[in-house]
């Protein structure tokens, strides 16, 4: 079954993050996920600019980057200037007054665009945003942190977003507390890509070449 692994790389060890990347890479990893909070929208830092950069030196792979900040518009220019084609810009819509300008912004820079849901937010709410993002990242977990609890009330939601994807055409993707249990579930469903992060591949004093390809070989 085909599916994309992605990296939550706020659950890194930064003193050591060439390796954590290499280790990464070896081990089959998709893409980098990169966690990017203001203080604002999220009450959390996690990563800026300059680790997307260090990552962006270390690797070829994707970078998918998830914007968790106040009106995207301002400072979206920096990340676009960092990334190319193939890598992925997700803003949450609540957080801009016009999320359909900035992700425009993202469109004519070659780079893919997406949105990014709260477990909050309705499908509702960004309907027409479908129409123009290529992937939609569904949060099962409040933004801002690593390592919380599953919501499942999220469950409807995908149902929801995978009745329309072909129609809209956009992949779907998932992002908190993604055990194996999610992915034997969802990826047959669907679901196109997972980020993994504490609650299947870090710190878990285990390769994380051992995790991942655990994951690959799972029977669905
Ligand atoms: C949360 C962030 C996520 C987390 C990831 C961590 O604000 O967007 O990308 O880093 O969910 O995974 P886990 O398994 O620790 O919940
Ligand atoms: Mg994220």
């Amino acid at each position: 079954m085909e599916f994309e692994l992605m990296a939550s790389m706020m659950c890194a060890d930064y003193s050591n993050l060439g390796k954590e990347v290499r280790d990464l890479e070896n081990g089959g990893i998709d893409s980098f996920h990169i966690d990017i909070m203001d203080g604002r929208y999220v009450q959390n830092f996690a990563m800026s600019l300059n680790d997307l950069r260090c990552i962006r030196k270390l690797t070829d792979k994707p970078l998918d980057v998830h914007l968790m900040v106040e009106h995207p518009i301002n400072t979206i220019d920096l990340f676009i200037k960092e990334l190319r084609e193939g890598d992925t810009i997700y803003i949450h819509p609540e957080a801009e007054y016009h999320p359909s300008t900035t992700l425009q912004k993202v469109i004519n820079a070659g780079i893919t665009p997406g949105i990014a849901l709260n477990p909050g937010t309705s499908v509702d709410n960004s309907k027409m945003l479908l129409t123009i993002v290529k992937k939609v990242l569904v949060m099962s977990v409040n933004p801002g942190n690593a390592g919380q609890m599953f919501l499942p009330y999220i469950r409807e939601k995908y149902e929801e977003l995978l009745a329309i994807r072909e129609e809209k055409h956009f992949d779907i993707y998932w992002d908190g507390a993604c055990g194996l249990d999610k992915i034997q579930q969802y990826a047959p469903m669907g679901v196109k890509g997972f980020v993994l992060g504490t609650t299947l591949l870090f710190g878990k004093d285990k390769p994380y070449k051992e995790t991942l390809e655990e994951i690959k070989k799972m029977e669905f």
